[in-house]
Protein backbone atom coordinates (compact mmCIF):
# COMPACT_ATOMS: atom_id res chain seq x y z
CA UNK A 1 0.00 0.00 0.00
CA UNK A 2 2.24 2.63 1.22
CA UNK A 3 4.94 1.40 -1.69
CA UNK A 4 2.23 1.68 -4.45
CA UNK A 5 1.28 5.28 -3.17
CA UNK A 6 5.06 6.12 -3.08
CA UNK A 7 5.63 5.07 -6.53
CA UNK A 8 2.27 7.30 -7.89
CA UNK A 9 4.04 10.08 -6.67
CA UNK A 10 7.49 9.02 -8.32
CA UNK A 11 9.18 9.66 -4.97
CA UNK A 12 12.88 8.33 -4.69
CA UNK A 13 12.94 6.86 -1.35
CA UNK A 14 10.85 5.32 0.83
CA UNK A 15 11.36 4.78 4.66
CA UNK A 16 13.19 1.71 4.61
CA UNK A 17 15.99 3.46 1.92
CA UNK A 18 15.81 6.77 3.66
CA UNK A 19 16.74 4.99 6.86
CA UNK A 20 20.29 4.21 6.03
CA UNK A 21 21.50 7.31 5.62
CA UNK A 22 20.43 8.70 9.47
CA UNK A 23 22.83 8.33 12.64
CA UNK A 24 20.62 5.76 14.26
CA UNK A 25 21.75 3.63 17.01
CA UNK A 26 21.70 0.09 16.87
CA UNK A 27 19.54 -2.59 14.72
CA UNK A 28 16.92 -1.96 13.06
CA UNK A 29 13.86 -3.81 14.19
CA UNK A 30 10.75 -2.48 12.57
CA UNK A 31 8.78 0.33 11.43
CA UNK A 32 5.31 1.84 9.71
CA UNK A 33 3.64 5.14 9.35
CA UNK A 34 2.75 6.63 12.45
CA UNK A 35 0.43 9.69 13.68
CA UNK A 36 -2.57 12.00 12.12
CA UNK A 37 -0.96 15.01 10.41
CA UNK A 38 -2.09 16.08 6.99
CA UNK A 39 1.25 17.45 5.61
CA UNK A 40 4.45 15.56 5.99
CA UNK A 41 4.62 11.10 5.60
CA UNK A 42 5.48 10.71 9.25
CA UNK A 43 7.83 6.84 9.76
CA UNK A 44 8.19 5.72 13.24
CA UNK A 45 10.99 2.99 13.76
CA UNK A 46 12.40 0.91 16.65
CA UNK A 47 15.91 -0.12 16.63
CA UNK A 48 17.79 -2.13 19.47
CA UNK A 49 21.22 -1.65 20.79
CA UNK A 50 22.22 -5.10 22.83
CA UNK A 51 19.11 -4.46 25.71
CA UNK A 52 18.45 -0.94 25.18
CA UNK A 53 15.11 -0.35 22.65
CA UNK A 54 15.20 3.07 21.22
CA UNK A 55 12.43 4.55 18.75
CA UNK A 56 13.03 7.31 15.68
CA UNK A 57 10.45 9.40 14.25
CA UNK A 58 11.61 9.62 10.37
CA UNK A 59 9.64 12.25 8.22
CA UNK A 60 9.68 12.87 4.88
CA UNK A 61 8.95 16.65 3.89
CA UNK A 62 6.27 17.75 2.18
CA UNK A 63 8.47 19.70 -0.76
CA UNK A 64 4.97 21.04 -2.13
CA UNK A 65 3.59 22.69 0.91
CA UNK A 66 7.62 23.41 1.76
CA UNK A 67 9.34 24.60 -1.21
CA UNK A 68 12.54 26.21 0.76
CA UNK A 69 13.76 23.42 3.17
CA UNK A 70 16.83 24.75 3.69
CA UNK A 71 15.23 27.58 5.50
CA UNK A 72 12.46 25.63 7.26
CA UNK A 73 15.27 22.95 8.44
CA UNK A 74 17.05 26.15 9.39
CA UNK A 75 14.40 27.46 11.87
CA UNK A 76 13.96 24.29 13.33
CA UNK A 77 17.48 24.13 14.12
CA UNK A 78 17.95 27.50 15.61
CA UNK A 79 14.48 27.38 17.41
CA UNK A 80 15.07 23.68 19.31
CA UNK A 81 18.59 24.63 19.83
CA UNK A 82 17.32 27.48 22.00
CA UNK A 83 14.12 25.70 24.07
CA UNK A 84 16.82 23.21 24.71
CA UNK A 85 19.28 25.82 26.58
CA UNK A 86 16.12 27.35 28.22
CA UNK A 87 14.29 23.86 29.26
CA UNK A 88 17.79 22.98 30.60
CA UNK A 89 18.29 26.31 32.57
CA UNK A 90 15.12 25.89 34.31
CA UNK A 91 15.88 22.20 35.29
CA UNK A 92 14.00 20.44 32.53
CA UNK A 93 14.95 17.72 30.23
CA UNK A 94 15.49 18.45 26.77
CA UNK A 95 15.09 15.49 25.23
CA UNK A 96 11.40 15.30 26.65
CA UNK A 97 10.24 18.83 26.27
CA UNK A 98 11.76 19.65 22.56
CA UNK A 99 12.27 18.37 19.53
CA UNK A 100 15.95 16.31 19.09
CA UNK A 101 17.24 16.40 15.56
CA UNK A 102 18.70 13.37 14.99
CA UNK A 103 21.77 14.08 12.00
CA UNK A 104 22.54 11.90 9.11
CA UNK A 105 25.18 10.16 8.44
CA UNK A 106 27.20 12.74 7.13
CA UNK A 107 26.61 15.14 10.22
CA UNK A 108 23.79 17.42 8.50
CA UNK A 109 20.54 17.96 9.73
CA UNK A 110 18.51 16.59 7.00
CA UNK A 111 18.83 15.02 3.95
CA UNK A 112 18.20 15.84 0.38
CA UNK A 113 18.43 13.33 -2.43
CA UNK A 114 17.40 15.34 -5.44
CA UNK A 115 14.83 17.61 -3.84
CA UNK A 116 13.73 14.66 -1.65
CA UNK A 117 14.04 15.44 2.10
CA UNK A 118 14.10 13.79 4.81
CA UNK A 119 14.62 14.18 8.40
CA UNK A 120 14.64 12.25 11.45
CA UNK A 121 14.02 13.44 15.29
CA UNK A 122 14.47 11.05 18.84
CA UNK A 123 10.60 9.70 19.60
CA UNK A 124 9.33 10.97 23.05
CA UNK A 125 8.15 8.25 24.30
CA UNK A 126 5.74 7.45 27.15
CA UNK A 127 3.74 10.44 25.48
CA UNK A 128 -0.08 10.47 23.93
CA UNK A 129 -1.61 12.78 21.24
CA UNK A 130 -5.45 13.34 21.42
CA UNK A 131 -7.38 14.32 18.43
CA UNK A 132 -10.29 15.49 20.51
CA UNK A 133 -9.70 16.86 23.93
CA UNK A 134 -10.59 14.51 26.30
CA UNK A 135 -11.38 16.79 29.31
CA UNK A 136 -11.00 20.88 30.25
CA UNK A 137 -8.29 20.21 32.33
CA UNK A 138 -6.18 18.25 29.09
CA UNK A 139 -7.29 20.99 27.12
CA UNK A 140 -6.30 23.82 29.89
CA UNK A 141 -3.15 22.60 29.88
CA UNK A 142 -2.68 22.47 25.96
CA UNK A 143 -3.11 26.10 26.73
CA UNK A 144 -0.76 26.26 29.81
CA UNK A 145 1.78 24.74 27.00
CA UNK A 146 1.43 26.97 23.71
CA UNK A 147 1.17 30.05 26.55
CA UNK A 148 4.85 28.95 27.89
CA UNK A 149 6.29 28.11 24.36
CA UNK A 150 5.69 31.69 23.30
CA UNK A 151 6.82 33.40 26.37
CA UNK A 152 9.75 30.87 25.92
CA UNK A 153 10.51 32.27 23.10
CA UNK A 154 9.97 36.05 23.72
CA UNK A 155 13.72 36.40 24.10
CA UNK A 156 14.79 34.87 20.67
CA UNK A 157 15.77 37.21 17.65
CA UNK A 158 13.25 36.79 15.33
CA UNK A 159 15.33 38.28 12.69
CA UNK A 160 17.53 34.99 12.00
CA UNK A 161 14.12 33.17 11.18
CA UNK A 162 13.23 32.65 7.56
CA UNK A 163 9.58 32.80 6.45
CA UNK A 164 9.00 29.50 5.92
CA UNK A 165 5.49 30.18 3.87
CA UNK A 166 5.02 33.34 3.11
CA UNK A 167 1.69 34.97 3.92
CA UNK A 168 0.53 31.68 5.94
CA UNK A 169 -1.66 33.34 8.17
CA UNK A 170 -2.03 36.83 6.23
CA UNK A 171 -5.79 36.46 6.12
CA UNK A 172 -6.18 39.21 3.75
CA UNK A 173 -3.91 36.88 1.48
CA UNK A 174 -5.54 33.87 1.92
CA UNK A 175 -9.23 35.83 1.02
CA UNK A 176 -7.37 36.84 -2.14
CA UNK A 177 -6.32 32.98 -3.26
CA UNK A 178 -9.93 31.90 -1.79
CA UNK A 179 -11.01 34.68 -4.81
CA UNK A 180 -8.32 33.75 -7.62
CA UNK A 181 -9.25 29.94 -6.71
CA UNK A 182 -13.20 30.36 -7.84
CA UNK A 183 -12.77 32.13 -10.46
CA UNK A 184 -9.76 29.25 -11.73
CA UNK A 185 -12.60 27.00 -10.87
CA UNK A 186 -9.70 24.23 -11.59
CA UNK A 187 -12.02 21.30 -10.08
CA UNK A 188 -15.19 21.83 -11.36
CA UNK A 189 -16.60 22.03 -8.18
CA UNK A 190 -17.55 25.81 -7.67
CA UNK A 191 -21.25 25.50 -8.44
CA UNK A 192 -21.33 22.97 -5.85
CA UNK A 193 -20.08 25.43 -3.29
CA UNK A 194 -21.95 28.49 -3.41
CA UNK A 195 -23.28 28.58 -0.15
CA UNK A 196 -20.00 28.38 1.63
CA UNK A 197 -18.17 30.85 -1.11
CA UNK A 198 -21.04 33.25 0.13
CA UNK A 199 -20.02 32.60 3.71
CA UNK A 200 -16.66 33.37 3.34
CA UNK A 201 -17.57 36.56 1.39
CA UNK A 202 -19.84 37.56 3.79
CA UNK A 203 -17.02 37.78 6.43
CA UNK A 204 -14.68 39.86 4.47
CA UNK A 205 -14.00 42.49 7.11
CA UNK A 206 -12.13 39.93 9.32
CA UNK A 207 -9.53 39.48 6.76
CA UNK A 208 -7.48 42.18 7.54
CA UNK A 209 -7.76 43.35 11.51
CA UNK A 210 -4.66 41.14 12.61
CA UNK A 211 -2.30 41.91 9.46
CA UNK A 212 -3.42 45.75 10.01
CA UNK A 213 -2.66 45.45 13.22
CA UNK A 214 0.46 43.98 13.08
CA UNK A 215 1.50 46.55 10.36
CA UNK A 216 1.15 49.51 12.21
CA UNK A 217 2.63 48.19 15.11
CA UNK A 218 -0.19 47.87 17.60
CA UNK A 219 -0.30 44.17 17.36
CA UNK A 220 3.11 42.57 18.77
CA UNK A 221 5.14 40.49 16.03
CA UNK A 222 6.39 37.67 17.91
CA UNK A 223 7.87 34.19 17.45
CA UNK A 224 5.09 32.10 17.01
CA UNK A 225 4.41 28.18 16.33
CA UNK A 226 1.34 28.80 13.56
CA UNK A 227 -0.24 25.41 13.93
CA UNK A 228 -0.94 24.43 17.67
CA UNK A 229 -3.23 21.93 16.69
CA UNK A 230 -4.09 19.35 19.71
CA UNK A 231 -2.30 17.18 17.99
CA UNK A 232 0.89 18.46 18.14
CA UNK A 233 1.09 18.75 21.41
CA UNK A 234 3.04 15.53 23.24
CA UNK A 235 1.30 14.53 26.51
CA UNK A 236 3.01 12.24 28.99
CA UNK A 237 1.14 9.65 29.75
CA UNK A 238 2.01 9.03 33.65
CA UNK A 239 1.04 12.48 34.49
CA UNK A 240 -1.31 13.65 31.39
CA UNK A 241 0.72 16.70 31.43
CA UNK A 242 1.39 18.64 28.13
CA UNK A 243 5.06 18.41 27.62
CA UNK A 244 6.21 19.06 24.32
CA UNK A 245 5.61 20.98 21.24
CA UNK A 246 5.72 19.86 18.09
CA UNK A 247 5.55 20.32 14.24
CA UNK A 248 7.53 22.88 14.37
CA UNK A 249 7.81 23.16 10.64
CA UNK A 250 5.98 26.96 10.45
CA UNK A 251 7.82 28.74 13.49
CA UNK A 252 7.74 32.10 11.98
CA UNK A 253 7.11 35.61 13.19
CA UNK A 254 3.72 35.86 13.47
CA UNK A 255 0.63 36.92 16.10
CA UNK A 256 0.26 35.48 19.16
CA UNK A 257 -2.95 35.29 18.41
CA UNK A 258 -2.75 33.22 15.49
CA UNK A 259 -1.73 30.58 17.83
CA UNK A 260 -4.19 30.85 20.31
CA UNK A 261 -7.27 31.00 17.72
CA UNK A 262 -5.41 27.78 15.57
CA UNK A 263 -5.41 25.96 19.18
CA UNK A 264 -9.15 27.26 19.73
CA UNK A 265 -10.17 26.33 16.83
CA UNK A 266 -9.35 22.82 16.68
CA UNK A 267 -9.69 22.20 20.55
CA UNK A 268 -12.90 23.71 21.45
CA UNK A 269 -14.68 21.54 19.06
CA UNK A 270 -16.94 18.81 20.60
CA UNK A 271 -16.13 16.52 17.17
CA UNK A 272 -13.26 15.73 15.03
CA UNK A 273 -12.32 18.43 12.16
CA UNK A 274 -13.67 15.85 9.82
CA UNK A 275 -16.67 14.66 11.40
CA UNK A 276 -19.50 14.39 8.90
CA UNK A 277 -22.66 14.86 11.08
CA UNK A 278 -22.55 18.21 11.86
CA UNK A 279 -25.61 17.95 14.79
CA UNK A 280 -21.96 16.82 16.57
CA UNK A 281 -19.77 19.75 15.75
CA UNK A 282 -20.13 22.54 18.45
CA UNK A 283 -17.75 25.37 20.35
CA UNK A 284 -17.67 24.17 23.71
CA UNK A 285 -17.26 27.58 26.04
CA UNK A 286 -16.39 25.41 29.09
CA UNK A 287 -13.10 24.41 26.97
CA UNK A 288 -12.57 27.91 25.90
CA UNK A 289 -12.46 28.63 29.62
CA UNK A 290 -10.06 26.09 30.47
CA UNK A 291 -7.84 26.79 27.51
CA UNK A 292 -7.68 30.63 27.78
CA UNK A 293 -6.82 30.65 31.51
CA UNK A 294 -4.20 27.82 30.61
CA UNK A 295 -2.90 29.76 28.24
CA UNK A 296 -2.94 33.15 29.66
CA UNK A 297 -0.92 31.62 32.89
CA UNK A 298 1.34 29.97 30.76
CA UNK A 299 1.83 33.30 28.81
CA UNK A 300 2.36 35.33 31.86
CA UNK A 301 3.07 39.43 31.59
CA UNK A 302 4.30 38.68 28.34
CA UNK A 303 0.52 39.48 27.00
CA UNK A 304 -0.79 43.35 25.85
CA UNK A 305 -3.56 44.46 26.75
CA UNK A 306 -5.13 44.48 23.27
CA UNK A 307 -3.66 40.93 22.48
CA UNK A 308 -6.36 40.02 25.45
CA UNK A 309 -8.98 41.63 24.35
CA UNK A 310 -8.77 40.23 20.61
CA UNK A 311 -8.20 36.75 21.70
CA UNK A 312 -12.10 35.90 20.72
CA UNK A 313 -11.78 37.66 17.46
CA UNK A 314 -8.18 35.44 16.89
CA UNK A 315 -10.22 32.64 17.22
CA UNK A 316 -13.19 33.14 14.78
CA UNK A 317 -10.43 34.65 12.68
CA UNK A 318 -8.15 31.42 12.99
CA UNK A 319 -11.52 29.43 12.79
CA UNK A 320 -12.26 30.94 9.34
CA UNK A 321 -9.11 31.37 8.04
CA UNK A 322 -9.07 27.50 8.42
CA UNK A 323 -12.44 26.68 7.15
CA UNK A 324 -11.59 29.08 3.53
CA UNK A 325 -8.55 27.04 3.32
CA UNK A 326 -10.11 23.71 3.01
CA UNK A 327 -12.65 25.37 0.75
CA UNK A 328 -9.78 26.79 -1.81
CA UNK A 329 -7.94 23.55 -1.74
CA UNK A 330 -11.77 21.64 -2.84
CA UNK A 331 -12.23 24.01 -5.63
CA UNK A 332 -8.62 23.61 -6.50
CA UNK A 333 -8.89 19.70 -6.58
CA UNK A 334 -7.56 18.39 -3.40
CA UNK A 335 -4.01 19.82 -4.09
CA UNK A 336 -2.81 20.77 -0.82
CA UNK A 337 -4.16 18.80 2.26
CA UNK A 338 -3.56 15.05 2.56
CA UNK A 339 -7.27 13.60 1.78
CA UNK A 340 -9.04 10.42 2.51
CA UNK A 341 -12.40 10.96 0.09
CA UNK A 342 -13.53 12.89 -2.21
CA UNK A 343 -15.51 15.28 -0.31
CA UNK A 344 -13.03 15.21 2.80
CA UNK A 345 -12.07 18.81 2.25
CA UNK A 346 -15.75 20.46 2.39
CA UNK A 347 -16.80 17.85 5.19
CA UNK A 348 -14.00 19.62 7.01
CA UNK A 349 -15.21 23.67 5.75
CA UNK A 350 -18.18 22.74 7.02
CA UNK A 351 -17.10 21.98 10.90
CA UNK A 352 -14.85 25.51 10.77
CA UNK A 353 -17.87 27.10 9.32
CA UNK A 354 -20.37 25.88 12.31
CA UNK A 355 -17.44 26.63 14.76
CA UNK A 356 -17.13 30.01 13.54
CA UNK A 357 -21.26 31.09 13.82
CA UNK A 358 -21.33 29.63 16.76
CA UNK A 359 -18.69 31.62 18.15
CA UNK A 360 -19.86 34.73 16.84
CA UNK A 361 -22.79 34.14 19.05
CA UNK A 362 -20.87 34.31 22.31
CA UNK A 363 -17.85 37.09 21.46
CA UNK A 364 -19.02 38.98 24.83
CA UNK A 365 -18.84 35.36 27.18
CA UNK A 366 -15.31 34.63 25.57
CA UNK A 367 -14.02 38.34 26.21
CA UNK A 368 -15.27 38.46 29.66
CA UNK A 369 -13.40 35.06 30.42
CA UNK A 370 -10.09 36.57 28.92
CA UNK A 371 -10.67 39.19 31.46
CA UNK A 372 -11.17 37.41 33.94
CA UNK A 373 -7.86 35.74 33.81
CA UNK A 374 -5.64 37.97 32.43
CA UNK A 375 -2.65 38.56 35.18
CA UNK A 376 -3.03 42.19 36.59
P1 LIG B 1 2.49 16.85 10.24
O1 LIG B 1 3.18 18.13 9.87
O2 LIG B 1 2.18 16.01 9.06
O3 LIG B 1 1.31 17.13 11.11
P2 LIG B 1 3.95 16.08 12.68
O4 LIG B 1 5.36 16.57 12.80
O5 LIG B 1 2.92 16.79 13.48
O6 LIG B 1 3.55 16.00 11.12
O7 LIG B 1 3.95 14.53 13.10
C1 LIG B 1 2.80 13.72 12.94
C2 LIG B 1 2.54 12.94 14.23
O8 LIG B 1 3.70 12.13 14.58
C3 LIG B 1 2.26 13.77 15.47
O9 LIG B 1 0.90 14.16 15.57
C4 LIG B 1 2.69 12.82 16.61
O10 LIG B 1 1.66 11.89 16.85
C5 LIG B 1 3.85 12.05 16.00
N1 LIG B 1 5.19 12.61 16.37
C6 LIG B 1 5.89 13.54 15.70
N2 LIG B 1 7.09 13.78 16.27
C7 LIG B 1 7.16 12.96 17.35
C8 LIG B 1 8.19 12.68 18.35
N3 LIG B 1 9.37 13.30 18.33
N4 LIG B 1 7.93 11.74 19.29
C9 LIG B 1 6.74 11.08 19.31
N5 LIG B 1 5.75 11.28 18.39
C10 LIG B 1 5.94 12.19 17.43
C1 LIG C 1 -2.05 21.37 8.65
O1 LIG C 1 0.60 19.80 9.61
P1 LIG C 1 -0.67 19.76 10.34
O2 LIG C 1 -1.54 18.59 9.99
O3 LIG C 1 -0.43 19.91 11.83
C2 LIG C 1 -1.70 22.79 8.22
C3 LIG C 1 -2.30 23.79 9.20
C4 LIG C 1 -3.81 23.62 9.26
C5 LIG C 1 -4.11 22.17 9.64
C6 LIG C 1 -5.59 21.89 9.59
C7 LIG C 1 1.77 23.64 7.05
O4 LIG C 1 -1.46 21.11 9.91
O5 LIG C 1 -2.00 25.12 8.78
O6 LIG C 1 -4.38 24.49 10.20
O7 LIG C 1 -3.44 21.23 8.74
N1 LIG C 1 -0.24 22.95 8.12
C8 LIG C 1 0.30 23.57 7.05
O8 LIG C 1 -5.85 20.70 10.23
O9 LIG C 1 -0.35 24.05 6.13
MG1 LIG D 1 1.16 17.91 12.99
Amino acid sequence: MEKSRDAARGVKLNFMTAKGEFAFEGEYVDGGPYGDGHINDTYALTYRDGDKTRRYILQRMNTHVFPDIPTLMHNIGVVTRYLSQKIEESGGDPERETLTLVPTRSGKNYLDTDGECWRAFLFIEDTEVYQLAESAEVFGDTGRAFGLFIARLDGFDASVLGEVIPNFHNTADRYAKFEAAVKANKSGRADMVKDEIEFVRARKKYCSRVVDGIADGSIPLRVTHNDTKLNNILFDSATKKAICVIDLDTIMPGSLLYDFGDAVRFGCSTALEDEPDLDKVHFDISLYEAFAKGFLAGIGDKITEKETKMLSFGSVLMTYECGMRFLTDFIDGDVYFKTKYDTHNLVRCHTQFKLVSEMEGRLAEMDAIAARYRKA
